[in-house]
């Protein structure tokens, strides 16, 4: 079974999130920040998420939130898991297809959660509302914005079509954590919509429970 070193709010949100989309059964170890002693023993690193799968042939520990959307999805996806197939853009996408996915899963930390981070800790760490690395990230996230939506405004439902996968998950706890962390960001239109039709879903509505 997977167990997930889980702080709420957190980039583990993700993994909890993707449990609940497969409806498979799952650890949780729920702490806050500052992590917990024990926990270093886990993950020297003291990052959230961590999981350890002990179904592996040889227990499993990893970190990085998209590696471990990867990690259990793929696993899943090689031994014909329905579920896993769907949240992965299916086993055989076109270049195109997989291409456009792999590139949204990475959007969604490296380009949208990153930025939203970085604001959060500048302004806990240097005390300071505004300064030129806030004004900057801030400039950065609207560009990236304004990119999604476009691409958004075709009418698809999910980010790579009909279809939703981890890239949702990926995108949507960016939008969380924006949230969560008042990071004054205005979604554009398209945007908006999309993160509604993402916190509607049954499977996300229960990992934030
Ligand atoms: N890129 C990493 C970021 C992990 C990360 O920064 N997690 C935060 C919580 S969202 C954390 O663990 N902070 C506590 C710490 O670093 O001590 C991922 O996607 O998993």
């Amino acid at each position: 079974m997977i167990t997930i070193y889980h702080v709420p709010h957190s980039r583990s949100q993700r993994i909890v999130w993707l449990m609940e989309e497969m409806e498979e059964p799952y650890r949780l170890e729920t702490f806050g920040i500052p992590v917990p002693e024990d926990f270093l023993k886990v993950n020297p690193l003291g990052s959230v998420p961590t999981i350890t799968d002990d179904d592996a042939e040889a227990p499993i520990t990893m970190f990085e939130s998209i590696a471990i959307l990867l990690y259990i999805t793929g696993r899943r996806l090689v031994a014909g898991n329905e579920r896993a197939i769907a949240l992965a853009v299916g086993p055989r996408p076109s270049a195109a297809h997989y291409a456009e996915h792999l590139q949204f899963l990475h959007f969604g930390e490296a380009d949208l959660a990153t930025p939203i981070g970085t604001i959060f800790r500048t302004r806990v760490f240097t005390k300071e509302q505004s300064n030129n690395t806030i004004a900057d990230q801030l400039g950065q996230l609207e560009k990236r914005l304004t990119f999604l939506d476009n691409h958004l405004s075709d009418g698809r439902e999910w980010v790579t079509g009909e279809r939703f996968t981890i890239a949702d998950i990926s995108i949507g706890y960016a939008f969380l954590l924006a949230s969560f962390t008042r990071c004054e960001i205005a979604l554009p239109d398209h945007v908006a919509a999309y993160w509604q039709r993402l916190q509607a879903r049954p499977a996300y509505k229960r990992a934030s429970t």
